[in-house]
């Protein structure tokens, strides 16, 4: 055959970002980094934004920023919104206050301050970058052809985890060549910078990419890849293609260091699930 890479798909280079601190780190950081290294293809790069603390692993395919030298302004905002109730998971409830996750934006805008500067400084270096949550661990060897399969291609301007709910934002694909990619990244972080997500009905971040994605699909700036299902409202990443390579420790099942059996709604047949 003269041309038989027009029936493959072109190989795209791909990097991965993550962030943690140092509490992070001992609970679940290292053994993402640990599985990373160890069953990712050798070509991709993990990217971690480390919070106060020193990251022990050394690799060529580890590079490590610290948040204090490279997210001015995530510490910005944080300074700006530190007294503010709404802004740290307190929401008005009569005299008093609710708590909730919902309504902590200072605790996730970490990972937009994170994923915006990735995307900033890759722009030109990758084609896709894939904002992996550090309470993921790799249990089996991820081939270089799946990496490529659920990138963001073309006008997708990133692949996400969609569910019943706002996504499941611990895996999402960048497409770094997007011509509104930049456009993307500055209203992601402007929202939170500027207060308007005082004004949304929660403020996490997936919620917030959930918003921003929904309004560019509606003016036809962007489309999106959904690599989830819209009949799950929970573990989505588990019961996605990804779950037969990683593993997604929600909640109390960091000191597992597993998911249960029963977060599964279909049987795996992995190793790691038996
Ligand atoms: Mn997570």
């Amino acid at each position: 055959m003269l041309f038989p890479n027009l029936w493959r798909q072109e190989q795209l280079r791909h990097v991965v970002v993550t962030t943690f601190h140092e509490k992070g780190y001992r609970d679940y950081g290292k053994k993402c980094i640990e599985t990373f290294l160890k069953y990712w293809p050798k070509d991709i790069s993990l990217l971690v934004y480390a919070e106060d603390v020193h990251v022990e692993e050394k690799d060529r395919r580890l590079q490590i920023f610290d948040h204090n030298e490279t997210l001015p302004r995530l510490l910005k905002f944080r300074k700006k919104f530190a007294q503010n109730p709404p802004a740290n998971g307190l929401r008005p409830l009569g005299n008093s206050f609710e708590r909730d996750f919902r309504w902590d934006a200072i605790r996730f805008s970490n990972k937009v301050f994170a994923v915006a500067d990735a995307i900033r400084r890759y722009r030109t270096l990758a084609d896709q970058l894939i904002w992996l949550d550090a309470d993921t661990v790799t249990h089996r060897d991820i081939p270089r052809g799946l990496v490529d399969k659920i990138a963001p291609r073309g006008n997708q301007l990133a692949s996400y985890l969609n569910r019943r709910i706002y996504p499941e934002c611990g895996w999402v694909g960048y497409n770094l060549r997007h011509q509104e990619i930049l456009t993307f990244v500055e209203r992601f972080e402007c929202t939170y910078t500027s207060g308007y997500f005082l004004t949304l009905k929660e403020s996490h971040d997936s919620f917030v990419f959930w918003k921003i994605a929904q309004q560019m699909e509606q003016d036809d700036e962007a489309v999106f890849k959904r690599l989830g299902s819209n009949r799950t409202k929970s573990h989505v990443f588990i019961n996605s293609i990804l779950g037969g390579y990683m593993d997604h420790l929600k909640g109390d099942r960091k000191a597992a260091g597993k998911s249960r059996k029963s977060d599964l709604s279909w049987r795996r047949r992995e190793e790691w699930w038996k």
